[in-house]
């Protein structure tokens, strides 16, 4: 199978910088073309190495062509003897933010790849294999959209106020936007509850989810909290929310801002409002808690429009986060 292992030490920062260009060259090497998932196979080499250097103080990344039934790809490993991960699932939720902010979710590897093993015992480390093939046989979505957020706790701060969840399944997606009230932990303990809540029952109807949350965190400090749900088929998007979480689409000369009923869940709530949106070519949504300024111009940013969504919304969060309060950013856009 592997026909050229390569394999690298990763202990310090400067030696992602090496596995990304190596990363890169590989995968020209065995034939992958598109920029795009060139770009992809290195954002993946380039997390899975900072996780090594964050998580496990260092490991290894090895590198292998593939080849099966005339198909070529390539497989990138990251084995580590480090504490090893908690739980799994919860870390491979797709967007799932940690209170570190601004880690990638390992759900976002998963997505970007055709396929990801992870194995992890606590106290004895981690091995994750993953592969991507050149010309994949099917679609991995009927209407691809690149979504990525960034959420980072009020300066000082080791816990998180905000998240973000972004969830996958069959021809949809939910995307939420949380603000515990206030930062510290009091908001980080309402947030979680939303994120738990939302994670079980993502398929439920966003009048559901806004009322099954709003139970859910009666005892809490209570929240904000955007929701916007994406039909793949239709291209619909439906959005509600509570409390000023904002969202925001940019279009061939056309914007449109949605700005979600007052109230804060847990305590007091107003019937929420659905409202649809189509989405047209060349859209671009932004959803963000009221810890971005809200003084910005999407023209401002629109050279970033080729860069990954994560990006994009790392980006704007560097430039607008204030500096008094959590901050989460969730960008979405057509690959
Ligand atoms: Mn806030």
């Amino acid at each position: 199978m592997g026909k050229e292992e390569w394999m690298m030490e990763v202990i310090h920062p400067r030696d992602k910088i090496r596995v990304r260009n190596k990363a890169r060259i590989i995968a020209k090497e065995i034939g992958f073309i598109k920029e795009k998932t060139i770009e992809e196979i290195v954002i993946t080499v380039s997390e899975l190495a900072s996780n090594l250097i964050k998580h496990a103080k260092g490991g290894k990344i090895v590198i292998n062509s593939l080849e099966e039934k005339g198909k070529k790809g390539i497989q990138i490993e990251s084995i580590d003897k480090g504490p090893g991960i908690d739980d799994i699932e919860l870390a491979m939720v797709d967007g799932f933010s940690k209170n570190s902010g601004l880690g990638f979710g390992l759900g976002t590897i998963n997505r970007l790849m055709d396929s990801f093993k992870i194995t992890s015992r606590k106290g004895f480390g981690t091995h994750i294999i993953v592969k991507r093939w050149i010309q994949e046989g099917f679609e991995k979505e009927i209407f691809p959209l690149d979504i990525g957020g960034v959420s980072k706790p009020y300066p000082g701060l080791k816990v998180n106020g905000d998240a973000f969840i972004i969830k996958r399944w069959k021809e949809k997606i939910l995307i939420s936007v949380i603000d515990g009230l206030g930062h510290g932990p009091m908001a980080n303990s309402a947030s979680n509850i939303a994120l738990r809540y939302i994670k079980k029952n993502f398929d439920q109807s966003l009048n559901q989810i806004i009322r099954g949350v709003h139970m859910a965190c009666q005892h809490s400090r209570g929240l904000v909290m955007a929701l916007a749900r994406l039909d793949l088929i239709n291209k619909d998007i439906f959005f509600t929310g509570i409390g000023n979480i904002e969202v925001r689409i940019f279009g061939n000369k056309m914007q449109d801002s949605f700005i979600s009923r007052r109230g804060i869940m847990g305590r007091n709530i107003p019937t929420p409002k659905i409202m649809k949106h189509h989405w047209e070519p060349g859209f671009i949504m932004i959803l963000f808690s009221d810890g971005i300024k809200s003084r910005w111009q999407w023209k401002d940013y629109s050279y970033l429009l080729d860069k990954p969504a994560r990006f994009i919304a790392y980006r704007m969060l560097e430039d607008l986060a204030r500096d008094d309060d959590d901050a989460t950013i969730v960008v979405v856009k057509e690959y």
